[in-house]
């Protein structure tokens, strides 16, 4: 029996030098990392592992070149497999290249506490954190007037949000509101916002040209919250977001909220981000969370497109399905959505 000790940069490494002198027929006698990594990438870059492995003399056989491995897996050691697989479900979660990138880096300089824990929830209460330092919230105020418009394509929710916010906030703040809508394009755009506006009590108006929404906005000048609904625009069609910029710039204190439904993929939202970025964005409203479970592209756009997110609303009731955004909320809804199992 040979008894020799081996070792290398990472367990692949040393198990390929074992395998070189002593041949499939090795064994394993104990595998150990002698510089504890302090990070997850040192544990695959900086430490170094040690293999004790041992082969009977008389039962070696030349070196084999099959391709199966010459150890069972399972013998490598298992905080270095979690390690492994955490990376690997946030990779495939879906995360921008430059999320991951930051997020390795600052999980490198950490000093993590891993005694009498368990190291995946180590990692992900990490990613939690570096979650919630990625983005922005804002909470609604009014203690000054207020004047939004809810803006983007078509079928997102932009009329039932607003619904549901003249609903809360009349019935919660009692501010005198007055409902806009400049969405004369739509068949039945502006009865459906009549209803509401029925319902709720409230004055509505019409604007079919920029100068109309200008004097309505003069005119109704006792009004604490102006809430202006728009017609879907294309993000293919810039002219179409030009034409809304003539509306919501003829009074320089128009809040723009861009609403964003949760199940539209990672590039489509970018580009639509992109494109109503013509125009200055107070905040994201993301609707129809109720109707995915995927919340890695909302949250890619939240990094790479820094502004705050004010709301998130989870279904069709009005005024019930909306809620105002944490960063917790958003967090746990990304942290939910990637697969752990
Ligand atoms: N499931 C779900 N449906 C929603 C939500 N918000 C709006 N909707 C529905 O989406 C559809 C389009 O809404 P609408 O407000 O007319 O969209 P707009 O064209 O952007 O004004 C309607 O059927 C709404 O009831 C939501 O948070 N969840
Ligand atoms: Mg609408």
């Amino acid at each position: 029996m040979q008894i020799k000790r081996f070792e290398g940069k990472d367990v692949k490494a040393v198990l390929q030098k074992v395998r070189e002198e002593f041949g499939p027929e090795a064994i394993l006698l104990s595998i150990k990392k002698l510089k504890p990594a302090s990070s997850l990438l040192g544990a695959f870059c900086n430490s170094l592992v040690e293999v004790i492995a041992a082969v009977d003399r008389d039962q070696r056989t030349p070196k084999n070149p099959s391709l199966s491995p010459p150890f069972p897996l399972n013998q490598v050691r298992d905080q270095e497999w979690e390690e492994a697989l955490f990376l690997k479900r946030i990779l495939s979660a879906g995360f921008h290249s430059e999320f991951i990138d930051g997020f390795l880096e600052d999980l490198k300089h950490s000093q993590k506490d891993l005694s009498g824990s368990h190291l995946l929830e180590v990692y992900q209460g990490f990613l939690q954190w570096k979650l919630m330092a990625s983005i922005e919230v804002l909470t609604p105020r009014f203690d000054q007037k207020r004047i939004w418009s809810f803006i983007g394509p078509t079928g997102v929710g932009k009329t039932t949000t607003m619904v549901k916010l003249a609903a809360q906030w009349s019935f919660s703040l009692t501010p005198k509101i007055i409902l806009i809508t400049i969405d004369t394009y739509r068949i039945g755009a502006i009865e459906q916002l009549s209803t509401y506006a029925n319902i709720l009590k409230l004055p509505i108006e019409v604007a079919h040209r920029p100068e109309d929404l200008r004097k309505i906005i003069n005119k109704w000048e006792d009004r604490d919250i102006f809430l202006i609904d728009t017609p879907g625009r294309s993000p293919n069609q810039t002219d179409q977001i030009e034409e809304l910029k003539e509306f919501l710039t003829v009074c320089p204190n128009i809040e723009n909220h861009l609403v964003l439904s949760a199940t539209t993929k990672d590039p489509d939202l970018g580009r639509i981000i992109h494109r109503f970025s013509l125009l200055p964005i107070e905040s994201y409203i993301f609707t129809k969370i109720d109707e995915t479970n995927q919340f890695v592209p909302l949250f890619n756009q939240l990094f790479l497109h820094k502004r705050p997110i004010t709301y998130l609303t989870n279904g069709q009731r009005v005024p019930e399905d909306i809620e105002i955004a944490t960063k917790g909320k958003v967090a746990n809804l990304v942290l939910n959505s990637i697969s752990w199992n």
